[in-house]
């Protein structure tokens, strides 16, 4: 069983190599194999290691990810204008190839405008006042399973709740952002040896059924008549991904079809779920590849919002297997090596003396 440091920085290096592989795929017009996502990373694996250095940019998966981190670390917990501060600052400087959601940037201007005083209203005014249930929240929420790891689930609802809702309060942008973070939570603790897909499904859906029961329970939303796809969502789509696990011939179609591998949370957030949990069981459809290997090769086959799908998916099988599962060849490509690394190790360490 991998050891707690190796899952820590298995889950950010995990993270970070499905931003900076699936930046290659995110979007594009063309159908994606598994096979062409194996010729790709073939192609990685035999350059010479100073071709390879740092030869895959990472995007604003991963510039987020590392504001979390950051301000987490730096103010031993959360703290809203540091942590919107440092997400703005990063957006305001960083390269056009970091390609951000279209109305985030939104939030980011009108924090600046207020000189970071007015941190919770842009949020709330996204899509003419519902909010936004973009995957922004889910793409970053990796480090906030990692700082709660000695404390309970609902200490990391408390925070992944804070976090999420700096830029996303539409309440499916909310809960997925949660359904990520818990993945990360259980598959830190989880031991491979008496893994069972379908446990870590069941411990999933009883968070959710809490949580979606508790928003479709509250008065506020009483007359709203939500149907139970839209209030029990992610209870729903777990349920899709548990007939799933039962199958061996799920293809891909089916699973975008029933799934999704789009930039909302609701249609990728369980997608990066089952391309985990799938992996662990299906060890046929990618010959020769280990479990994360798997995990990252499939999630980007799936096309759409690829490199969004592959980050959740790697911060979840990176937390499983642990940093040893990852090639070396794969980490050396990707820039912001160092800083996954040295943070892991920065966080590792504070939960270490904090339990
Ligand atoms: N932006 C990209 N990639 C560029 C390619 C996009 C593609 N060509 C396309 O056609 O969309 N990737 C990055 O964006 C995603 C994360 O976005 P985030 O941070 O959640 O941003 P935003 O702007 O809040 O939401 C994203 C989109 O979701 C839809 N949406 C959200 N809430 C909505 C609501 N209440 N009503 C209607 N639509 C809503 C909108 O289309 C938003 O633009 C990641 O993939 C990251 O890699
Ligand atoms: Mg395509
Ligand atoms: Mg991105
Ligand atoms: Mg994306």
């Amino acid at each position: 069983m991998a050891k707690l440091a190796s899952r820590f920085r298995g889950s950010l290096i995990g993270a970070l190599i499905g931003d900076c592989f699936g930046a290659q795929f995110e979007f594009l017009p063309m159908a994606i194999t598994a096979s062409k996502v194996v010729d790709f990373v073939t192609v990685l694996e035999k350059k010479k290691p100073e071709k390879r250095k740092e030869s895959l940019y990472f995007t604003d998966d991963t510039e987020m990810r590392e504001g979390v981190e950051e301000s987490l670390l730096e103010k031993k917990g959360f703290d809203k204008k540091d942590m919107a501060t440092r997400f703005a600052e990063r957006y305001f400087v960083s390269p056009p190839k970091r390609s951000y959601g279209s109305h985030v940037p939104n939030v980011f201007m009108a924090w600046k405008r207020s000189d970071y005083e007015n941190i919770d209203a842009p949020a709330m005014s996204q899509f003419n006042f519902t909010g936004s249930y973009g995957n922004g929240g889910g793409m970053r929420i990796a480090p906030a399973a990692l700082f709660t790891h000695h404390q309970s689930p609902e200490k990391l609802k408390e925070l992944s709740d804070k976090i999420t809702k700096l830029t996303h309060t539409h309440i499916l942008g909310i809960h997925g952002a949660y359904l990520q973070a818990m993945s990360v939570w259980l598959a830190l603790k989880a031991e491979e040896s008496q893994f069972s897909t379908k446990e870590f499904v069941d411990q999933l859906k009883e968070k959710m059924k809490f949580y979606e029961d508790e928003y479709s329970n509250r008065e506020e939303n009483k007359d709203k008549n939500l149907d139970s796809e839209e209030s029990h969502c992610y209870l729903h789509k777990l349920d899709v991904i548990k007939s799933f696990l039962d199958r061996k011939d799920v293809s891909n179609e089916e699973v975008v079809k029933e799934l999704g591998h789009g930039v909302s949370s609701q249609s990728s957030i369980p997608t990066a779920v089952y391309a985990f949990l799938r992996s662990v069981e299906d060890t046929k459809t990618i010959p020769n590849r280990n479990g994360f290997e798997r995990t990252i090769i499939y999630a980007i086959s799936l096309d759409g919002d690829t490199d969004t799908i592959a980050t959740m998916a790697g911060a979840i099988a990176g937390a499983f297997w642990g940093e040893e599962s990852i090639p070396k060849s794969w980490q050396e490509c990707c820039q912001g090596l160092d800083t996954a690394e040295k943070t892991a190790k920065s966080l590792y360490q504070y939960v270490t003396e904090q339990s």
